[in-house]
Parts: C-alpha cells; sequence; structure tokens
C-alpha cells in the first residue's frame, strides 16, 4: 500500500500526492517542512501540509510571478522579494540583466536551507549572486521598518494562513506603497479564485485601498488545486500596463531570457479575466465571500 500526501488548505476539496520517498520532513521553529518524492511530479515541497512548489510545475507560477511586473517596468533596478526561501523567484529576478540590487526577506532559515540542499534546481545558484541581500526575518516587519526604495516588490507567500497572514493585510499593503519607487509595482500570489474567493474579494478591496491601479492576472499552476491563479498587481501608474505587444516584445527579446511559459503574449493575455472572476471583483451582489 503506498502512502499519500493529503493537502489541507481547502475546507471542501482536497488534493492528494503519492509518496514514492520521503526526502526531508523537519520541524522548524516555524512551520513543519516535507519534501518528498512522486513519479509526475518531481520533488514536492510541502509547509504545514500545504504544496508550496513542485519540481514539475514551478516555473509557471515562478515566471508569471517574477516576469510580468519585471518586463512592464523600464528597467528595474532594485527588487524586493518578500518570503521565496526555495530561490525560484530569485532565480527569475536575476536573469535580469537591469538588477543592480536583489533582497529577500525569507522567515525561515530552515527553507532556504533544506531546499538549496534537495531542491537546488528551484534557486540553480541565485543564492551566490553578489546582487543579493538575504535577510532571514519577518518581511512584514522589514517593509514597515526599511526607508529603502524598489521598483518591484515580489510576494512569493504561502496562502493567508498562520504566520504569512500579515502579508495580505492593508497596513502591509500601505508600507509596500510607500517604499515603492514612482513607477514601482507590487506583485502578490493571490490565491486560487475558484476556491479561495474571499481571497481575490480580500485582495481586491486592501490592494484598491492602497494603490492607484490594481489588477489580477491568472495563470494555472496544477498543483495549486482548483484552476488559475490569480496574482495582484499593484501600482500607482495604470499607465504601466498599456504597454504594446511590440514593446514587450522589444523588451523580452533584449532581456533575452530563457523562459518555458512566460512570453509577451500570454503578459498581455493573462490579465483577461473570465467573466466570473470579473463578476466576483466588480459585481457587489456577488460579493460574498461565502456564495
Ligand atoms: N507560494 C504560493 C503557494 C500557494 C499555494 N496555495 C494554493 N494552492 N493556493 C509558494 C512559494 C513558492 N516559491
Amino acid at each position: 500500500m503506498s502512502e499519500w500526501f493529503t493537502e489541507t488548505l481547502h475546507a471542501d476539496l482536497g488534493q492528494r500526492i503519492r509518496i514514492d520517498e520521503v526526502i526531508y520532513k523537519h520541524i522548524t521553529p516555524f512551520q513543519s517542512l516535507l519534501i518528498f518524492k512522486n513519479k509526475l511530479l518531481g520533488k514536492v515541497l510541502s509547509l504545514d501540509g500545504i504544496v508550496q512548489t513542485t519540481e514539475a510545475d514551478e516555473f509557471i507560477y515562478h515566471e508569471m510571478l517574477c516576469h510580468v511586473a519585471m518586463l512592464t517596468h523600464h528597467r528595474p533596478k532594485r527588487v524586493l522579494v518578500i518570503g521565496g526561501g526555495d530561490g525560484g523567484t530569485l532565480r527569475e529576478v536575476v536573469k535580469h540583466r537591469s538588477v543592480e540590487k536583489v533582497i529577500l526577506v525569507e522567515l525561515d532559515s530552515n527553507v532556504i536551507e533544506a531546499c538549496q540542499k534537495h531542491l537546488p534546481a528551484l534557486s540553480a545558484g541565485a543564492f551566490e549572486d553578489p546582487r543579493l541581500e538575504l535577510i532571514i526575518g519577518d518581511g512584514y516587519d522589514y517593509v514597515v521598518s526599511t526607508d529603502h526604495t524598489h521598483d518591484i516588490i515580489i510576494v512569493d507567500s504561502p496562502d493567508p494562513v498562520g504566520p504569512a497572514t500579515k502579508l495580505f493585510s492593508s497596513q502591509f499593503y500601505q508600507n509596500c506603497r510607500r517604499i515603492l519607487s514612482k513607477t514601482g509595482v507590487l506583485v502578490t500570489q493571490n490565491g486560487v479564485p475558484f476556491v479561495q474567493r474571499a481571497e481575490l474579494l480580500n485582495g481586491a478591496k486592501l490592494l484598491s485601498e492602497n494603490f492607484h491601479d490594481v489588477a489580477f492576472y491568472l495563470a494555472p499552476v496544477p498543483t495549486y488545486q482548483g484552476g488559475a491563479m490569480a496574482f495582484g498587481w499593484a501600482s500607482n501608474f495604470p499607465e504601466l500596463r498599456e504597454i504594446s505587444l511590440d514593446e514587450l516584445e522589444q523588451r523580452f527579446a533584449r532581456a533575452a531570457l530563457a523562459t518555458s511559459y512566460y512570453d509577451p503574449a500570454i503578459h498581455l493575455s493573462c490579465f483577461t479575466t473570465p467573466k466570473w472572476i470579473s463578476n466576483v471583483l466588480y459585481n457587489s451582489e456577488l460579493q460574498n465571500p461565502n456564495p
């Protein structure tokens, strides 16, 4: 009889993944960390019983979390990553030659160590990049206390349960705005709308309280169960998103990025949300987190 991992994220729906081999298991001071192997997915990283990333589909999430903002912005120099201890987002950020400095703030050093050892393809050496300043600490506290400005802030967080809840608050977004440069962009992982409708509504409300231009874009990440994942986009420059396919293609070619999901056409189309999601966002009658 094989052993199965059962995800505990949603109350009414769950996914299970066969554990072909346990690679690493550790209760850190912050969470329970598990890395196991599955034939279809490769190595799987779970925190507190929730799939964070898998070797098979991490590229979709990390490319979309990073490149949409990085290529919309004109030459981002200073990038802040909140969370992302597995290194996948960092790997994508350092592909951009315009980046002079990237600060990554991760709460749990155990995640970085375990992933560097057991999931080295995630960071692919990015933790050795000389442009990186690594801070082990609370991302919320960092954002509230720093005075440095950033061109892009990427929140690569778990779901809003446990310690990550503060990263989905109005105070957090307000401080992100405070430390963003004038044409800066904040991007967040905003859950899977079909199963996490409240997260989408909450994100829309709290981001709009703090930014002029708020949007959501989508990408399907198979192991984030329940359909496409929503990414939050917040800036004070709506014009940023009016970029043409032509311009994006030029920037993409100039940046010479090796990607497997992202390309300029995906970039422009991912902001097109299906009717039911637009209804959730803009039709107040449907603004009920528990339909
Ligand atoms: N951060 C996002 C995990 C979200 C999973 N939750 C879900 N299925 N809604 C993962 C960190 C990867 N760098």
